[in-house]
C-alpha cells in the first residue's frame, strides 16, 4: 500500500489541521494519518526567486509531511491573482462578464504548475496514491506525465464545472479539456458538474463516455480515464456538539440581549460576487417592504470577510454591499433597531456555529456554488428540539442533497422575501421533520464518505504502467 499524497493550491497548517478548523482541512489530514504521506502546496507566502527555489520548506508530523513553497510576486500575479481567480473562478461560476483573459497570465498559470510538479517529483515514491485539488492546479497531473510519474493522480474540482458553451469563453478551454485527462479519476461535486464536462468531451473534442449510474469512462485526446461524483459533507454531529456546547458563551448570550426578542436570519459567506449577497440584501428589503409586521420583528446578521482583495472585482463586491447595507439601513431603521447587521470579520469556526443554532433562519443564497458548506454546517447546527430553517439557492450544490430546505431562485427578490415569510413563521412540527430530513442526508454522506469514495476509486484505476 502507497502513501496518500494531497496538492492543493494552499496547505492547512499543522495546528489548523486540529482544534476548530474547517472542515475540508480536518477531512484531507484524517486521510493522510490513515495512510501516511504528504501534503503539498503554496505556503501562502509571496517571497524572492531564491528563496522559492530553495523550497519545498517541510515541517514532519508523523506520519505526514508538510511540504511548502512560496511563489515569487510574478508568479502570485499571474497563477493565482491572475489566470486562478480573474478568469477561471467568475467563467466557472457564469461570471463571464467579470472574466478577463490575459496570454501572459495563463502562460504564467501553466509555468508555476510545471514548477510546482516538479518540486514534488522528488517527495513521491512510486506506489504513492496523488489526489489533487481544485481549479488552480487542472494542469498539474499533465506535468507530472512529463516528469516521468506515473503514479495513479486523481483531481476533485471544487467550484461548478460550466457548460461546455460558457467554457468557450476561455480561449484555451481546449487545453484546458486535455490537461484534465492526463488525471486518472476526475471527482465532481454534483452530477451537472460531471455531466457538462462529459458534453464537452463527448461534443468538442469528440472523446467517447459511458456512464455507470454516477460513475463513468472517459476516452479522449489519447487517455483514458474515469469521473464520479463526490459530493463534499461535513461531519455533523460533531458540529452539533460543539454547537450545543457553546450555547451558553458570552458571545451567544450577548447577541441574545441584543436582539430583544427579535427573529434572527444568519448568513455567513466569503465576500464573493458568487455568494449573491447584494441579491440577498435586496430579498431581505423586500421582506420588509411587502411585510410591515416583520419590520422592527427580525434582524439579519451577514458576517462576509474580504477575500481575494486585490483582484478588481472583489473591491466592487465589497463597495456595492456596504452601500446597499447602509441604504436599506436608513429606510428601515429605527432609533433601536438595526434591520442589517454587516460583519466583515472571521469568526472562530465552533463560535459560528453557536451563532447558527441561536437563529431562527439560515439564509444560505449563491448564485453558483460548487456544494457549499455552510448550508451544510447551518443544518447540523441545530438545537433538534427547535431547529431553524434553511433557506437555500437552488443553485449551490447543497440543493441536491438537502431536500428538507425551502429552496429559492437567488434572482427571484419577491420570491426569496415570501421563502423568508415562510420560514420565519413555520411551526415547530414541520420545522422538526425538515431538519429531520436534512440531518439524515448529512449523517449518509460525511466528510469521511467523500473522502473514503474518492480514495477508494481512485485506488482501484488501472495503473499507467
Ligand atoms: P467556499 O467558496 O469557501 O469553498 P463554502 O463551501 O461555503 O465556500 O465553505 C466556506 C467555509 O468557510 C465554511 O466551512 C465556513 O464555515 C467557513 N467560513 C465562511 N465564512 C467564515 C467566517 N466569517 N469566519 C470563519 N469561517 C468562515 C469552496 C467552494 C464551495 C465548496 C467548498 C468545499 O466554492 O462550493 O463547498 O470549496 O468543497
Amino acid at each position: 500500500m502507497g502513501r496518500l499524497i494531497v496538492v492543493s493550491n494552499r496547505v492547512a497548517t499543522p495546528t489548523e489541521t486540529k482544534g476548530s478548523a474547517g472542515g475540508l482541512a480536518v477531512g484531507v489530514f484524517g486521510a493522510l494519518k490513515d495512510a501516511g504521506g504528504v501534503w503539498f502546496g503554496w505556503s501562502g507566502d509571496v517571497v524572492s526567486e531564491s528563496v522559492a527555489n530553495a523550497g519545498p520548506a517541510l515541517v514532519e508530523e508523523e506520519p505526514v509531511t508538510f511540504a511548502t513553497v512560496g511563489l515569487t510576486r510574478k508568479d502570485y500575479d499571474q497563477y493565482y491573482r491572475g489566470f486562478s481567480n480573474a478568469t477561471l473562478w467568475p467563467v466557472f461560476h457564469y461570471r463571464n462578464d467579470l472574466a478577463r483573459y490575459e496570454r501572459d497570465e495563463y502562460a504564467g498559470y501553466r509555468r508555476v504548475n510545471a514548477w510546482l510538479a516538479h518540486k514534488l517529483v522528488k517527495l513521491v515514491d512510486p506506489e504513492d496514491n496523488i489526489w489533487v485539488h481544485d481549479y488552480h492546479l487542472i494542469p498539474f497531473a499533465e506535468a507530472l506525465r512529463s516528469e516521468g510519474v506515473a503514479n495513479r493522480t486523481g483531481f476533485f474540482l471544487h467550484i461548478p464545472f460550466p457548460s461546455p458553451q460558457v467554457l468557450q469563453t476561455i480561449p484555451p478551454h481546449d487545453e484546458l479539456v486535455r490537461s484534465l485527462c492526463c488525471y486518472d479519476l476526475l471527482g465532481f461535486q454534483t452530477r451537472n458538474d460531471q455531466q457538462a464536462f462529459h458534453d464537452y468531451v463527448a461534443r468538442e473534442a469528440h472523446g467517447k463516455v459511458i456512464e455507470h449510474g454516477e460513475k463513468a469512462e472517459v476516452e479522449a485526446y489519447g487517455r483514458k480515464l474515469r469521473t464520479g461524483v463526490y459530493r463534499i459533507g461535513v461531519f455533523p454531529d460533531e458540529i452539533a456538539e460543539q454547537a450545543a456546547r457553546y450555547e451558553s458563551r458570552q458571545h451567544v448570550l450577548d447577541l441574545k440581549q441584543s436582539l430583544e426578542g427579535r427573529k434572527l436570519i444568519m448568513s455567513v459567506d466569503r465576500l464573493d460576487y458568487s455568494k449573491g449577497l447584494v441579491e440577498r440584501f435586496h430579498a431581505f428589503e423586500q421582506l420588509l417592504e411587502d411585510a410591515p409586521e416583520w419590520r422592527g420583528k427580525v434582524t439579519l446578521v451577514q458576517i462576509a470577510p474580504p477575500t481575494r482583495s486585490d483582484v478588481a472585482s472583489y473591491r466592487m463586491i465589497r463597495e456595492e454591499l456596504e452601500r446597499e447595507a447602509g441604504r436599506i439601513n436608513g429606510r428601515y431603521s429605527g432609533l433601536d433597531y438595526t434591520p442589517i447587521r454587516y460583519l466583515s470579520q472571521q469568526y472562530d469556526r465552533w463560535k459560528l456555529m453557536s451563532l447558527f443554532r441561536e437563529s431562527q433562519v439560515g439564509y444560505v443564497t449563491p448564485l453558483h456554488d460548487g456544494m457549499n458548506l455552510v448550508a451544510k454546517e447551518y443544518v447540523a447546527a441545530q438545537n433538534p428540539a427547535d431547529p431553524g430553517v434553511l433557506v437555500l439557492s437552488v443553485f449551490a450544490g447543497a440543493a441536491a442533497e438537502l431536500s428538507g430546505a425551502v429552496l429559492v431562485n437567488p434572482h427571484d427578490a419577491t420570491g426569496m422575501a415570501e421563502a423568508l415569510q415562510q420560514a420565519l413563521s413555520m411551526p415547530l412540527a414541520e420545522r422538526q421533520s425538515r431538519y429531520e430530513i436534512n440531518m439524515a442526508a448529512l449523517r449518509r454522506n460525511d466528510l469521511g464518505v467523500w473522502r473514503d469514495t474518492f480514495l477508494s476509486d481512485l485506488s482501484n484505476v488501472p495503473r499507467l504502467r
